[in-house]
C-alpha cells in the first residue's frame, strides 16, 4: 500500500518592503526619523525622511556624512585641529598668532603662510581671529591702506570725480560724509559750505551750525566740529566761489585757514589773501569767534550781529565806514542799495557793521542787511545778495 504522507504546499509569505536594504554600511544605521550631518555643514541637520528612497542609511551618533562614508568630525577634510571644527566650503581660519590662514577649497583644506600688515593687528573680534587694520587703515589685515583724511587724499589715490565720499579726518574714525570737488580748480578739495538755491534755511542756531546740515549734493553747511579737526590736522588753504546776480563769477583764496575748538567758539585763523573779488572781504573776520543767533560772541553788546544779518558768521564790530562817509554815501555792504549800512546807523552820519563778507545769510534775502554778501567793488554791483558761493579747503 502505498501511502502519501505528503504535506500539502504551505506558503509562507513575507512581506518586505523594497526600500530596506539588506544593510547599511559601516556607522551608518537604518532610519527614517535619525538627523543626519555632514562634514560640509555639520552644524545642521538633515532629516532622513528627506533623503531619496534607496539612501535612508544614515551615519550613527556622531558621526558625519563625507561623501559615500560616515566618520568622525576630525576626519573630515576640512576639519581644523586649532579650531577643533570643520570649516565650510569657502570658508576660512587663522591660527591665533596669526601666522597660518587654512581655507576649504573643493572640500580639502589649503594651508598658506599668512601675516599681518605693518599697519594691522592680530585680534578676535565677533569670534574671529586674524589681523584688522588698526585705526586710521582700511583693508584686509594683510594689506591696509591709510584711510583717506580729506579729499585731497583721495585724489591723491587717484580719485577724480566730483561727489559725496567718506573721508576719516583726525578724531572720526567711522568717518564723515563730505562734498569733494575733484574735476575743478586742480581738484582735492573738501566742501564745507554751499549755496546754490533758497532751499535750505540757514540761519540757525549754534548746535546746527556745530553738527552741521542741509545736503551734502547741495547747499549745506558741514559742521564746526569737523571742520576744526580738519582744518587742524594739517595746514590748509581756503577757496571760496562767488557768484553775484549778474552772473559774475569770481573766487577769493586764503593762504591758511583753521578754525578753533568750540571752547574758543571756533574762532576764525585766516592767512593772506588772493583771487579776483576786487576785495578782501574776510581778513576782516580774522581771529573773531562764530556767531549764531543763539550764541552772540561778535563782541559788539549794542547789536546781535548774527541775529540782525540773520545767519551766522565771524562777526565783529567795526566802524569802517567812518565818519568821512555821510550816511547817504555810506557803502560798507552793498553797493546796489546802500543800505547794510544803515541798517546800524550810529549817531548822524555813522555807518557800524558787523562784517565785509557773510556767505550765510538769506539767499535771495530781500530784507536789507540779511543777504549773502562780500563786500567788493566786482560783486553785487548789480544787486546786493550773491547768487552762489561755496567753501572749500585743501592742503596747502
Ligand atoms: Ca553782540
Amino acid at each position: 500500500m502505498k501511502t502519501d504522507y505528503s504535506m500539502p504546499h504551505v506558503i509562507f509569505v513575507v512581506t518586505v518592503p523594497e526600500t530596506i536594504p539588506e544593510w547599511c554600511p559601516a556607522n551608518e544605521i537604518f532610519s527614517d526619523e535619525t538627523c543626519e550631518r555632514t562634514c560640509d555643514d555639520p552644524d545642521t541637520c538633515i532629516s532622513a525622511t528627506s533623503r531619496t528612497k534607496s539612501e535612508q542609511c544614515v551615519c550613527v551618533g556622531d558621526y558625519l556624512r563625507q561623501q559615500e562614508q560616515c566618520i568622525p568630525l576630525n576626519q573630515c577634510n576640512c576639519f581644523v585641529a586649532d579650531k577643533g571644527g570643520v570649516l565650510m566650503e569657502g570658508h576660512f581660519y587663522i591660527n591665533s598668532r596669526c601666522t597660518r590662514k587654512s581655507t576649504c577649497r573643493n572640500n580639502r583644506l589649503v594651508d598658506e603662510s599668512y601675516q599681518c600688515s605693518s599697519h594691522a593687528t592680530c585680534a578676535t573680534k565677533s569670534g574671529v581671529r586674524k589681523c584688522y587694520c588698526n585705526t586710521n587703515y582700511q583693508g584686509d589685515g594683510v594689506t591696509c591702506t591709510s584711510l583717506p583724511k580729506d579729499c585731497h587724499e583721495l585724489y591723491v589715490s587717484g580719485t577724480r570725480s566730483d561727489g559725496v565720499y567718506t573721508i576719516y579726518p583726525d578724531g572720526w574714525p567711522s568717518g564723515i560724509q563730505v562734498y569733494c570737488e575733484m574735476g575743478s580748480n586742480g581738484g582735492g578739495w573738501t566742501v564745507f559750505q554751499r549755496r546754490s538755491s533758497a532751499y535750505v534755511d540757514f540761519y540757525r542756531g549754534w548746535s546746527d551750525y556745530k553738527n552741521g546740515f542741509g545736503n551734502k549734493n547741495h547747499d549745506h553747511w558741514l559742521g564746526n566740529k569737523y571742520i576744526h579737526s580738519m582744518t587742524n590736522q594739517k595746514t590748509y588753504q581756503l577757496r571760496i566761489d562767488l557768484r553775484d546776480s549778474g552772473s559774475s563769477s569770481k573766487y577769493a583764496v586764503y593762504s591758511t585757514f583753521r578754525i578753533n575748538n568750540e571752547a574758543d567758539k571756533y574762532r576764525l585763523s585766516v592767512g593772506s589773501h588772493s583771487g579776483n573779488t576786487g576785495n578782501d572781504a574776510m581778513s576782516h573776520s580774522n581771529n573773531k569767534q562764530f556767531s549764531t543767533k543763539d550764541w552772540d560772541n561778535d563782541g559788539w553788546s549794542s547789536y546781535d550781529c548774527a541775529e540782525r544779518h540773520r545767519g551766522a558768521w565771524w562777526f565783529y564790530s567795526s566802524y569802517d565806514c567812518g565818519r568821512e562817509y555821510s550816511a547817504s554815501q555810506c557803502r560798507c555792504y552793498c553797493h546796489g542799495n546802500r543800505d547794510y549800512c544803515a541798517y546800524f546807523p550810529d549817531g548822524s552820519d555813522d555807518c557800524a557793521i558787523c562784517a565785509h563778507s557773510h556767505l550765510n545769510g538769506d539767499y535771495d534775502g530781500s530784507t536789507r542787511g540779511t543777504y549773502m554778501l562780500w563786500y567788493s567793488y566786482s560783486l553785487n554791483y548789480y544787486g546786493c545778495s550773491l547768487q552762489y558761493t561755496d567753501m572749500k579747503i585743501r592742503p596747502v
